[in-house]
């Protein structure tokens, strides 16, 4: 049950590896207190084919393989509607800030599949550099969708 921390040394992030994890355990009880609250109980398996979840997570478990068009086109997420993409966006947003932070980033596997592994730091930063279109370190739900309309 421990988590891997192979990728500590190359992380910028001046957050540890256990901080992070409790960090995501607040955000996750958070955000699905929140979403009940709301009557919104969606989930990644709601809007995309359990498999195709499945195949793309599968396809990028090696360290630093992880390539966002590839990975967004085998969820078939350029299929859906401008509405579903949405939504997908405000299940990766876990914090309900409205964006896409850096560090939900590298939780973007884990969205679609919990036993999914972390992205590095590098893929991290290669993802932000790909969809923060006004440069302000984040990704917003228009950014989400052209990152996404790219494909
Ligand atoms: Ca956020």
């Amino acid at each position: 049950m421990r988590s891997s921390n192979q990728s500590a040394g190359a992380t910028a992030s001046s957050t540890t590896s256990q901080e992070f994890g409790e960090r995501i355990c607040c955000c996750h009880l958070r955000w699905s207190w929140k979403a009940s609250w709301r009557g919104c109980r969606m989930s990644m398996a709601d809007l995309l084919n359990a498999e195709d979840i499945k195949k793309a997570v599968g396809a990028f478990a090696a360290t630093d393989s992880f390539d966002h068009k590839r990975f967004f086109q085998m969820l078939g997420l350029k299929k859906k509607s401008p509405d579903d993409v949405r939504k997908v966006f405000h299940i990766l947003d876990k914090d309900k800030s409205g964006f896409i932070e850096e560090e939900e980033l590298g939780f973007i596997l884990k969205g679609f599949s919990s036993d999914a592994r972390d992205l590095t730091a590098k893929e991290t930063k290669m993802l932000l550099a790909a969809g923060d279109k006004d440069g302000d370190g984040k990704i917003g739900a228009e950014e989400f969708s052209s990152l996404v309309a790219e494909c």
